[in-house]
């Protein structure tokens, strides 16, 4: 038996643990952002239709992708659980005392279930999603935190443009279930009295009286903000991000280079030129023949123009280009000691790695190279570039495609690796409601397939023909 001390390498993740009782001891923080123990209480302020639901599933949704297991927990939607129809404002007036009192249920029902996931499940960060409007009512959360072991953050969104309220109602309210077969001017007209209900008793984090909490208060969109008592690395992270987003329309593209001379032979990796389909004409050619860094935006580049769907400002590309590119720039996954093998090399030289990769594709990390949580850590900052760009294309290979897809379609772990993201096929997001819209738009010069489904069986025992099932003709 190993002595306590001996190190044993973790056959999955390649990460060097210690032994406990014979066995490999788990790692205290294995997922992602973890530099604390204490979980993460954000509550939202705002009056209704500033944008609270939206800043915390797309938060939520961000938090998630970069490994932080993160909840948001919608009032609202406690409320129309308990109350099955809504009838008008008139519920939400600040004397309707049985509404007071099916509002202050809901919330503590949101909040014990905020309990059960930070303290039971092994939630990280939970999003409170109410109005939160009075110091007195964010004064009982911030008990419940510490009561808790939580640290709560505050965010609050200010909104005073009429335009933007109204494009809000549009947008998100008259599609609310509150609203469904309502005349839109009359629901309009109901919600904005909905609102004045909060006015009177709105108190405003403020400078003086908050100024022991921790918050970010967001004026108009982001055109101004105060930041307070930024307490812990996650905070910082939130607050970085809340500062990159944005509202105004636009539309993202994703696709793969032009089918290459390694995807012919169904080799990964590697650094190959483009195959007489992948050149075919189109201009992907001059795409992999530009030798561009990725992140570096090519708004001038006329060859880049001309295949840019119109109205696109932007393009991002990212295709290994050689010795050029540091390790950190090389835009795919970096299988190691598996570069340019087919799968059935794989299977045929390295059949242990090749079952623990199927076992778990998201956290398997190539020996001497890398796994999909490894890449999905060097592409945040390329995803908060993304946020920050208009309407924008991306030129990159399949795994860093999965990995955006997934950010943008709120994808888990489990699925993002065996997203399909086929060659010669542009993928085109389009942020709707709270989610985003998917289109796939097909370049018409047909092209091999590369994905690979988990086959039924990813026993370590499997006999090799179990482990090569055929890929399916058809992507
Ligand atoms: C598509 N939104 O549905 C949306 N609305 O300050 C719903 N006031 C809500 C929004 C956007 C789209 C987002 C914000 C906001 C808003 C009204 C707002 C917002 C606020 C702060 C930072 C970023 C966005
Ligand atoms: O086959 C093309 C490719 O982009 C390889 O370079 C890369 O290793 C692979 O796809 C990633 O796909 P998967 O994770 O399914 O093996």
């Amino acid at each position: 038996m190993a002595s306590p001390r001996e190190l044993t390498q973790n056959p999955l993740k390649k990460i060097w643990m210690p032994y406990s009782n014979g066995r490999p001891a788990l790692h205290a923080c294995q997922r992602g952002v973890c530099m604390t123990n204490c979980p993460t209480l954000i509550v939202m302020v705002g009056l209704p239709a500033r944008g609270k639901t939206y800043i915390s599933k797309k938060l939520t949704r961000y938090l998630n992708w970069i490994g932080v297991p993160t909840r948001e927990f919608n009032v609202g939607q406690y409320r129309r659980d308990m109350v099955k129809t809504y009838k008008s404002f008139e519920f939400f007036l600040p004397d309707n005392e049985e509404g007071l009192k099916i509002r202050k249920q809901c919330a503590l029902a949101a909040l014990r279930d905020v309990r059960r996931f930070l303290s039971e499940e092994g939630g990280h960060v939970a999003v409170f999603d109410a109005t939160n409007t009075t110091r007195e009512r964010r004064g009982t959360i911030f008990h419940f935190g510490e009561q808790n072991g939580y640290k709560t953050f505050f965010v609050e969104s200010i909104c005073v443009d009429p335009e933007v309220i109204a494009a809000n109602i549009v947008q998100v309210k008259l599609g609310s279930p509150d609203y469904v077969n309502r005349d839109s001017d009359e629901a309009t007209e109901d919600f904005m009295k909905r609102i004045e209900c909060y006015e009177n008793s709105y108190e405003s984090l403020d400078e003086d009286l908050d100024r022991d909490l921790s918050y970010i208060k967001i004026m108009d969109v982001g055109q101004s903000y105060v930041v307070n008592r930024v307490a812990d690395h996650i905070q910082s992270r939130i607050v970085y991000y809340l500062m990159n987003i944005h509202v105004t329309p636009r539309s993202i593209y994703l696709c793969r280079h032009g089918e290459s001379e390694l995807n012919l032979k169904g080799r990964i990796g590697g650094d190959p030129g483009l195959s007489p389909r992948g050149t075919e004409g189109l201009v992907w050619n001059k795409l992999v023949h530009h030798r561009l860094k990725w992140k570096s935006p090519v708004r001038s580049d006329l060859n880049l123009r001309k295949i840019m769907p119109a109205g696109v400002e932007n393009a991002f590309v990212g295709i290994r280009s050689g010795d050029e590119l540091e390790k950190g720039d090389s835009l795919e996954v970096l299988a190691g000691v598996c570069e340019e093998m087919t799968y059935e090399e794989i299977q045929d030289h390295y059949p242990l790695e090749f079952a623990l990769r199927d076992q778990d594709k998201y956290r398997y990390r190539y020996p001497k190279g890398e796994s999909y949580e490894d890449l999905v850590q060097r592409l945040e900052p390329v995803i908060m570039e993304l946020e920050r760009q208009e309407n924008v294309l991306v030129i990159c290979h399949q795994a860093v495609m999965r990995c955006l897809l997934a950010y943008f379609l709120d994808k888990a772990a489990e699925q993002l690796p065996y997203l399909r993201c086929p060659l010669h096929t542009v993928l085109k997001l389009t942020p709707v409601a709270y989610g985003c819209k998917l289109e796939s738009i097909f370049l018409n010069v047909e092209a091999v397939n590369t994905h690979r489904d988990r086959p039924q069986n990813v026993d370590i025992s499997r006999p090799p023909e179990e482990a090569l099932v055929t890929v399916p003709a058809h992507q």
